[in-house]
């Protein structure tokens, strides 16, 4: 069975898109694989954070997953500090990784642009450590969202470069190379400020995501109150209308629906009355993990005792 590893960073409380371009995936091919997800809290100490609080969403984090519907018997969820060759890794691959393929990283640029000087060294370091993460252990796909893609291409350069260096002869090779494995819908959800840029925990406006906590009647004013336009009718795919095709995008999923039935649906509509119904579709489609979500966080103990990071190599068959 092929290998799957991915993971959210607990920077925050997770969202749509986390759920959408990653955690949705992540169960809905559970049976087909060999399954690893992760917390990659070391990722998250790339920006500023406060220790108490990153502890915390390490633990919620953990939650959602299993509450998206990560079945801890078909999947292995472990937290990355935990393992300590994650860090051990990186270095051994920092000094193999040329620096000019690190500078293009689209997500560093736009990230260090938010954080003026006290940029760290760690956050230019990211794409390495997603590299040894996904290197480590041997994984053949990565469900990720659409602004992973480049992260990914990333590690299968930096996994071939190793081999061409230390394995001329050696048969198999060290690293396998990896590949993104991405939905066409959901890939990319943007904000609920901005059609142009993704939905982001990081981002300060808090409506401009909606957060998998986020009780019915605060997705329904987050939902009321998102940026539209003034045109008429509702349509998938206008350039010139980000938003319209972000919102109907994630109601085609949210309703489980196809294109064609949403344009048919929605195609008249004016946003008074396809924001209710979009608002209730979410609302309805995120409350059952809501309800498991709490179910686990009201009782820890169960978190606490599963193998939550206690991943050793050997379990790898290192
Ligand atoms: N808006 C999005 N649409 C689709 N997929 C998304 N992902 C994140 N945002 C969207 C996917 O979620 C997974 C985990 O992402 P992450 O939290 O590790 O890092 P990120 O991509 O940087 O996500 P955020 O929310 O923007 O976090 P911050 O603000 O902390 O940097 C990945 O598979 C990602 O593709």
């Amino acid at each position: 069975r092929k290998r799957v590893l991915s993971g959210v960073q607990p920077t925050g409380a997770l969202h749509l898109g986390n759920y959408l371009g990653a955690m949705r995936q992540w169960t809905a091919n559970q049976d087909l694989y060999d399954n690893f997800f992760f917390v990659v809290d070391l990722h998250a100490v790339t920006t500023p954070h406060d220790r108490k609080t990153l502890s915390d969403t390490t633990l919620s984090s953990a939650a959602m997953y299993i509450a998206a519907g990560i079945d801890p018997k078909k999947s292995r969820i472990f937290v990355q500090s935990h393992v300590r060759a994650h860090a051990e890794l990186t270095w051994l691959l920092n000094c193999s990784t040329p620096m000019g393929w690190v500078e293009r990283m689209i997500q560093y640029k736009e990230k260090a642009r938010r954080q003026g000087e006290n940029v760290s060294v760690g956050l230019f370091d990211y794409p390495v450590l997603m590299a040894a993460d996904v290197l480590l252990y041997q994984a053949d796909l990565v469900p990720v969202g659409e602004d992973q893609r480049q992260h990914i291409e990333l590690a299968r350069n930096i996994a071939r470069r190793y081999n061409d260096i230390y394995c001329k002869k050696k048969r198999p090779r060290t690293f396998r190379e990896p590949k993104a494995l991405m939905r066409t819908t959901g890939a990319r959800v943007m904000s609920l400020e901005d059609g142009t840029s993704k939905m982001s925990k990081s981002d300060e406006n808090d409506a401009s995501r909606i957060n998998l906590t986020d009780p019915p009647n605060v997705i329904r004013k987050k939902i009321k109150r998102c940026k539209t336009d003034s045109q008429e009718g509702l349509q998938f795919d206008d350039p010139q209308r980000p938003e319209c095709n972000n919102l109907l995008a994630i109601y085609q999923i949210m309703a489980n629906k196809t294109k064609e039935e949403v344009q048919r649906e929605c195609g008249d509509m004016r946003w008074g009355q396809f924001k209710p119904l979009l608002a209730d579709a979410v609302a309805e489609h995120i409350s059952p993990i809501q309800d498991k979500y709490n179910e686990l966080l009201q009782d820890k103990s169960y978190l606490a005792s599963r193998d939550m990071g206690f991943l050793l190599p050997s379990d790898l068959g290192y």
